[in-house]
């Protein structure tokens, strides 16, 4: 039998040593459906419920794997389905490849059914790379500039391949003019800064007295030299939400999450600092840096077209984190007082305390941030986290403690409702030896959690480590709008946008035969993540939790949060007991902090 352009569009995936295609089919890529069987499902067709699952997997897989995820979807509808994914996928710098069928040739042009103009449809999205294959001898270039792009750039690109192409017979590119013939591979360069800014940043980094370090996704693999300048410098170091996971927060000294969402020893780092040291992160709110003319700052970023926003930084280092740091950590002098790292490390110790006493506050029937501190204590060390962007991120970002192996990552900057589950199931292909845990609001779920159950129930068996668990937000709600509406000049909660058909998670989750417990008390909680964290099978927690725990962010002041609970009241006077102790609570972190009261 002959080889088709689609055969060989499978063979060339497989020769990149892709795994598994997370997709959904159509017509318009029948003749690549034709090709997986032919090819006995390698690389596998993971089949998702929706095509925007789809392309969600592909960044979840790429996410946890380290490696591009590559999704796939019919022309017109399932195409136009899979652009929110991608975008999550663009906005966090992932790299994913999206492959999707087009109307035949013949039709093109002919406001034929299912055509959409998909160049210009994927023009920003996959703008570093979109292309359209019309004669066979494209591939395997297009396929190699697909995957070669989606990794050197952390983007992702889009091959488009009408559907009478995928059925022709394959020809190679040949030795002849205008023919583009191509290879397989490519090996990366540790890419380190030149050794006159290096020492420009260290002249910065050793002048300061009071250096925070803040770092992002990019600072992986770079913990160990992270770790041994914050040493040097005696500085605290803050996370970017997507870089949570690069330092355990069992290091004394780091701050946690920054941001709306994030600590407050992050914060006052910030706002006492005098040096700034950012790595591998783009976090956008340069609200939470220091003031522009606080502190002399300096950057280490592998993008140079990234590098330099956000603050005015005087030193600009575009190179490998880790290689970087290395090449900084001779030049850079030890600073013998430690004040100011002494006391990072004193509210740190503090803030996690008042955590936990947080958790703790008795809410209506149960606080949500105790669903995230109850996981924290019981977490396995090789977990693979997980929040969707609803009030679970609050609580994720704060409540959460990363060590040992853990990973975590959410649509950080997207912020898209709806990627939590199947990141999860991208998690799970990627490793199917650990677990993973997804946090998710009930509104979530309704978008598109609970159908993708469906998916988690077909696959799981495949898995060596079966537990995937999806803990529910369950508040009725989509709570973290209602929160911003109250903060935000104080409207109360505006029940036709807001409220939430109620529905049973776990019921849903046991009908298609999947563990699952629903939660009513507090005290549940733990004996709950115990047997969801032991089940042989992904666990749906259901969890009835109090809509009106406020996500507080880090810089509120008393009267603020007074004014976003006089809102809430509007609405249910009777709440107030449980606010005012919320509250309370809360008031512990801005009292003034002094080294006697411990
Ligand atoms: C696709 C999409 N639509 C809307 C939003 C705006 N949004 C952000 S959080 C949120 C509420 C989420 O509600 P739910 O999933 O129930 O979580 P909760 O905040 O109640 O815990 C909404 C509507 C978004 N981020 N993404
Ligand atoms: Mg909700």
């Amino acid at each position: 039998m002959s080889t088709t352009v689609a055969d060989r569009v499978l063979e060339r995936l497989r020769e990149w040593g892709v795994e598994q295609v997370f997709g959904y089919p159509g017509d318009g890529i029948n003749g690549l459906v034709g090709a997986f069987s032919r090819a006995d499902d390698q690389p596998r067709f993971i089949q998702a419920r929706h095509e925007e699952m789809a392309a969600f997997e592909a960044v979840g897989y790429a996410k946890y794997g380290g490696k591009p995820g590559v999704c796939m979807a019919t022309s017109g509808p399932g195409a136009i389905h899979l652009l929110n994914g991608l975008y999550d996928a663009k906005l966090d710098h992932v790299p994913v490849v999206a492959i999707v069928g087009q109307t035949n040739r013949t039709a093109m042009g002919g406001s034929y059914q299912q055509e959409v103009d998909l160049l210009s449809l994927f023009k920003d999205v996959a703008g570093d790379y979109v292309q359209m294959v019309t004669v066979p001898e494209q591939i395997p270039n297009v396929v190699d500039r697909a995957m070669r792009i989606a990794m050197a750039r952390r983007a992702p690109t889009a091959v488009i391949i009408p559907n009478d192409v995928q059925e022709l017979d394959y020809a190679p590119p040949t030795h002849e003019f205008k023919m583009v013939p191509s290879s397989l591979g490519i090996s990366w360069p540790s890419v380190a800064a030149d050794d006159d800014s290096v020492r420009a940043a260290a002249d910065v980094l050793n002048a300061g007295s009071r250096v925070a370090i803040l770092v992002g996704q990019g600072a992986r693999g770079a913990a160990v030299e992270v770790e041994q300048v914050a040493d040097l410098l005696g500085a605290g170091v803050a996370k970017a939400l997507l870089g949570k996971d690069v330092l355990s927060d069992e290091l004394p000294f780091v701050t946690g999450s920054i941001g709306l969402l994030g600590t407050r020893p992050s914060y006052e780092m910030m706002s006492d600092c005098d040096t700034l040291l950012t790595v591998g992160s783009n976090f956008p709110y340069t609200q939470f840096l220091p003031d522009l003319d606080q502190a002399r700052a300096v950057q280490i970023d592998l993008d140079g077209t990234l590098i330099g926003m956000r603050y005015p930084y005087e030193v600009n280092l575009v190179g490998d984190a880790r290689a970087t740091l290395r090449a900084l950590l001779p030049l850079l002098t030890r600073k013998e007082d430690r004040r100011w790292r002494e006391d990072l490390e004193h509210k740190i110790s503090r803030w996690w305390e008042v955590m936990e006493a947080e958790a703790l506050v008795a809410a209506k029937p149960v606080n949500p941030m105790r669903i995230f501190s109850e996981f924290s204590k019981q977490a396995p060390g090789n977990a693979m986290i997980t929040s969707d962007s609803g009030s679970a991120a609050n609580w994720y970002a704060r409540q959460v403690r990363m060590r040992d192996d853990m990973r975590g990552s959410l649509s950080g900057t997207l912020a898209t409702m709806g990627a939590a589950v199947p990141y999860a199931i991208g998690a799970k292909f990627a490793h199917p030896d650990r677990p993973a845990i997804a946090f998710e609001g009930d509104g979530a779920m309704q978008m598109n959690g609970l159908a993708e159950l469906l998916t988690i129930a077909r696959y799981h068996h495949e898995w060596s480590d079966p537990r995937l668990v999806v803990a529910v937000l369950h508040n009725n709600d989509l709570n973290q709008v209602t929160w911003e509406l109250r903060a935000m000049g104080g409207t109360p909660s505006f029940i036709e946008s807001q409220a939430l058909p109620d529905t049973s998670y776990a019921d849903f989750a046991a009908s298609v035969g999947l563990g699952a417990v629903t939660v009513t008390d507090p005290e549940q909680l733990e004996d709950a993540w115990r047997q969801a964290l032991s089940a042989d099978r992904p666990f749906v927690l259901d969890v009835h939790c109090d809509p009106d725990v406020p996500p507080i962010p880090p810089h509120a002041t008393l009267e603020q949060m007074t004014d976003m609970a006089q809102a809430l009241i509007k609405g249910d006077s009777s709440r107030w007991g449980v606010i005012k102790e919320g509250l309370k609570t809360k008031a512990q972190e801005l009292l003034p902090h002094s080294h006697d009261d411990n």
